[in-house]
């Protein structure tokens, strides 16, 4: 007996500036992340994404991998700079005629394009008049997209706004391990709300100029606490609040978390109906990007949670240093089914970076990414069972790329992409994926 229906969308995910390289190519305005890497210190090794996996040239040898993995969809994302230079106003066309030829030839493969709108890489120009902070972002954002719906409507059914709001708000303006690399909780809470009001909107514009489905991906989650005790139990109900009930109470439920009020304190905006109103606007799916859980201790002295994270054992932990739980994937897509009406749910991203080997006789051997992949693929098959309305798995990724802040350090491929002369070589859970696919799902049960 297969585990996953027929129809089910088996894909994998990249995104634009992590794979692309050649960012300024044929008329492209610089974005955030080129002046974040292109800024000492930022980045593991002083890397940047001007090579990257030089997708940019190599796009048809990559869709080439596809097709031998097998998967019917590909998520990528599209570099707004490339499309629109200034971020707004007039369209590039070589830009725009990158990703035309990147759908034509999976289209022509027979392979569905997931497309992201935006992937962490806003537009200089944009930034420079303040990027999501900026209450006409929504707008912005609305406006390109629909510079994309125009295009594709007619050959693409399957669009994700935002990539990770969390990640953008927090990392990028909390943190500062992002770029802009801001540190400002005040502007965090902000660019929160901006991102879903700019997701409001593009669906919005979806629903008048496309006839597919539209959705938003997610980082999610779960937090335990460390310890059975009541103080552990309280800064996990916090950490939830913040890491997950942020975006899925704005999203499924038109309110925020009251604990947001509390961990951001006066930064935190008062937003009135209206403004909650607008946030409630989950579209036709949910995206879930799942990676780990977090185990939380109650820590009075760590501003502004009051919560750390306890590191996991070093034998459950990938490169990355996140623990290997694949319980956690089930936990998440029970949340849906249980808390938030059971909507349509694709996990837009799932994987991990382990210390690979080079490769061997055109091989690389990577046993624990099997391992990894396999567990999380039984508790996706799993929660279908149980009733959970699954429609699709993306691993991350298709290839070794540009891992943010940690450069070209962690991998995370079922590719490996030689640093020197950029080939990729198989890795053995590409192999072992393509049997996924090719089995729908049967040979989980070996
Ligand atoms: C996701 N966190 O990022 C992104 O969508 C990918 O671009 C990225 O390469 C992948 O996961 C692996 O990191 C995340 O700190 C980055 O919780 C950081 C976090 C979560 C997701």
């Amino acid at each position: 007996m297969s585990a996953f229906p027929e129809g089910f969308c088996w894909g994998v995910a990249t995104s634009a500036y992590q794979i692309e390289g050649s960012p300024l190519a044929d008329g492209a305005g610089p974005s955030i992340w080129h002046r974040f890497a292109h800024t000492p210190g930022h980045i593991a090794d002083g890397e940047t994404g001007n090579i990257a996996c030089n997708h940019y040239q190599r796009y048809l040898e990559d869709i080439g991998l596809l097709h031998e993995l097998g998967v019917n969809a590909y998520r990528f994302s599209i570099a707004w700079g490339r499309v629109l230079p200034e971020g707004r106003g007039a369209i590039n066309r070589k830009g725009l005629g990158f990703y035309q030829r990147l759908v034509d030839a999976l289209l022509e493969r027979g392979i569905s394009p997931v497309i992201t709108l935006y992937h962490w890489d806003l537009p200089m120009a944009l930034q420079d008049r303040g990027g999501w902070i900026n209450p006409d972002s929504p707008q912005w954002f609305a406006d390109y997209a629909e510079v994309l719906f125009r295009t594709f409507a007619d050959r693409v059914t399957s669009w994700i706004t935002i990539n990770e709001p969390w990640v953008i708000a927090v990392l990028g303006h909390l943190e500062g391990r992002h770029a802009p690399g801001w540190r400002d909780p005040s502007a965090a809470a902000r660019v929160g709300h901006h991102l879903l009001l700019a997701h409001a909107a593009a669906v919005a514009s979806y629903r008048t100029l496309g006839h597919g489905q539209i959705g938003i991906a997610l980082n999610l989650e779960p937090q335990h606490p460390a310890y059975p005790k009541a103080a552990d139990l309280l800064a996990a109900q916090r950490r939830d609040a913040f890491v997950n009930r942020w975006f899925l109470d704005a999203l499924f439920l038109a309110s925020y978390p009251i604990e947001l009020a509390q961990i951001f304190g006066p930064a935190w905006p008062k937003f009135g109906a209206v403004a909650l109103d607008q946030i409630h606007y989950p579209g036709d799916f949910i995206g879930v990007n799942y990676y780990t859980r977090a185990r939380v201790a109650a820590a009075p002295e760590a501003k502004p949670l009051g919560a750390i994270c306890l590191p996991p054992p070093r034998e459950k932990s990938t490169a990355m240093g996140w623990e290997i739980y694949p319980e956690g994937l089930g936990e998440v897509l029970g949340w849906f089914k249980e808390r938030y009406g059971n909507p349509r749910v694709l996990i837009t991203e799932n994987g991990a970076a382990f210390a690979d080997p080079a490769p061997c006789a055109g091989l690389v051997l990577d046993p624990q990414r099997i391992v990894y992949l396999r567990s999380h693929l039984r508790a996706a098959a799993q929660a279908l069972a149980a009733g959970v309305d699954l429609g699709g798995y993306f691993v991350w990724s298709l290839m070794d790329n540009f891992e943010w802040a940690e450069g070209y350090s962690k991998r995370f491929g079922l590719y490996w992409v030689d640093r020197q002369t950029l080939q990729r070589y198989p890795k053995s859970s590409a192999h072992f994926y393509r049997s996924v696919i090719a089995t729908q799902g049967a040979v989980l049960a070996d």
